[in-house]
C-alpha cells in the first residue's frame, strides 16, 4: 500500500496543551508520525511519496473561508496582541449568548474553537495545510485506480467542523478527501471513523447529506471527549436522515464488544454500496492509550483491517489519533497489514 507523508507535519510543534489544569507537552506530538513511518518502512508496507500541493480550493469545499483566514492569521494576531504563551481560547458563545464573531483575537479564538486543549503556535497553519495535501494526494492515487492508500496525516482532522478547530484538529482531512471523491464523479462515499473519539466534525459537516454515509465507533459522550455529540440517536437530518450512525461504547470496552459494533458498521457500508470508503484511522482505542478507555490489543488491529478489506471497495486510510507513542506504529500499521493480507 502506498503511504503519503511529509516532514512538514513537524511544523506543528506546540509546546503546551491545557490538561488537568496544567500546561503539559501535547499528547498530539511529532514523534507519533516518526513511529508510524518507521514501522511502515520496517515491514515494507509499500511505496512512500510526498504530497502534491492542491492549494486551498478543495479545502474550501468543506471549510468556511473566514475560518481558514482566521487559522492563517491567528498566530500573528495573537503575538501582535502581546500575549506571551501559545494561543488558547478562554471564552465561548455559550448558551443564550450571541454568536457574532468578535474582532479581538482572544474573542475570535473562542468563536472558532470547540475546546481549549489545542494551542495554536508558529507553524500550525502550514502543517494543517500540508496534512490536507497528504489526504488529497492519497485520494488522488485512489481516483487514478489504486485500490487503497494510506494518508499519514498530522495534525489530525476529524474533530474540525466547517468553522471550528479543536481536539488537536484544524482542517478535516477525511471530509476534504471524501468531498474530493464526490467532486471527481463518485456518487456515494462511506466514512468509517474508528478513532476512540467521536468524529463530531465529520458528522456535522455531512449531517444533512445522503452522498456521504458517516459512521463512528467511540467512547460514549457521557464519559469521553468531545462530550457533546456522538449519541446513538443522532441519525442525520433532512435528506441526510439515515446517513449517520453512531456506536457509543462504555469505559473498558474490549475487542469482543468493539468488534460487534464494527461488524454492524461494516454490514451497513456493504448495503450502502459506496464508490469509495474513507477510514478515519485513530488507534487511541489501544489498551495503553494515555487519554482513552478502550482495551484493544495490538493483534486486534490486524483483525479489523481484514474486516475493512472484506468490503472490497477502494479504501483511503486517513490518520487521526493515537497517543501511546511507543506502540502507535505497530497498531496503525497492523490495520494496514491486516487489510492487505
Ligand atoms: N488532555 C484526536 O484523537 N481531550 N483528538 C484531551 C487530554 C481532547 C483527541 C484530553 C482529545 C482530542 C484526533
Ligand atoms: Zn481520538
Amino acid at each position: 500500500m502506498l503511504t503519503v507523508q511529509t516532514d512538514k507535519h513537524k511544523l506543528r510543534d506546540a509546546k503546551t496543551e491545557l490538561h488537568g489544569g496544567q500546561l503539559v507537552p501535547p499528547f498530539e506530538c511529532p514523534a507519533r508520525v516518526d513511529r508510524i513511518l518507521e514501522r511502515a518502512k520496517a515491514v515494507k508496507l509499500g511505496e512512500f511519496r510526498e504530497p502534491d500541493d492542491f492549494g486551498l480550493d478543495p479545502v474550501r469545499r468543506i471549510h468556511d473561508a473566514k475560518f481558514l483566514d482566521f487559522l492563517s492569521t491567528c498566530w500573528d494576531e495573537w503575538q501582535a496582541a502581546g500575549f506571551k504563551g501559545e494561543a488558547i481560547p478562554t471564552g465561548w458563545p455559550a448558551r443564550r449568548m450571541q454568536t457574532r464573531c468578535p474582532e479581538f483575537i482572544d474573542g475570535k479564538l473562542g468563536y472558532y474553537s470547540l475546546a481549549a486543549e489545542t494551542a495554536i503556535s508558529n507553524g500550525t497553519w502550514e502543517a494543517a495545510k500540508a496534512s490536507a495535501n497528504v489526504a488529497l494526494t492519497a485520494q488522488a492515487e485512489i481516483a487514478k485506480g489504486a485500490s487503497s492508500a494510506f494518508a499519514l496525516c498530522r495534525p489530525p482532522g476529524h474533530h474540525a467542523t466547517s468553522d471550528m478547530y479543536g481536539g488537536y484538529c484544524f482542517i478535516n482531512n477525511a471530509a476534504v478527501a471524501a468531498q474530493a471523491f464526490l467532486d471527481q464523479g463518485a456518487s456515494r462515499v462511506a466514512i468509517l471513523d474508528v478513532d476512540f473519539h467521536h468524529g463530531n466534525g465529520t458528522q456535522d459537516i455531512f449531517y444533512g447529506r445522503d452522498d456521504v454515509f458517516f459512521q463512528s465507533l467511540h467512547g460514549e459522550p457521557q464519559h469521553a471527549f468531545p462530550y457533546f455529540l456522538g449519541y446513538a440517536d443522532e441519525l442525520g437530518k433532512e435528506k441526510g436522515e439515515g446517513f449517520t450512525a453512531n456506536y457509543p461504547l462504555p469505559p473498558g470496552t474490549d475487542f469482543a464488544s468493539w468488534g460487534d459494533a464494527m461488524t454492524a458498521a461494516i454490514k451497513r457500508i456493504h448495503d450502502y454500496g459506496p464508490d469509495a470508503v474513507v477510514i478515519s484511522l485513530g488507534v487511541d482505542t489501544y489498551k495503553d492509550d494515555p487519554i482513552s478507555f478502550f482495551k484493544l490489543e495490538s493483534d486486534d488491529y490486524k483483525t479489523y483491517g481484514a474486516m475493512i478489506a472484506d468490503l472490497k471497495r477502494p479504501t483511503l486510510f486517513v490518520m487521526e489519533g493515537g497517543y501511546a507513542v511507543e506502540e502507535i506504529g505497530i497498531n496503525a500499521v497492523n490495520v494496514l497489514m491486516g487489510f492487505e493480507d
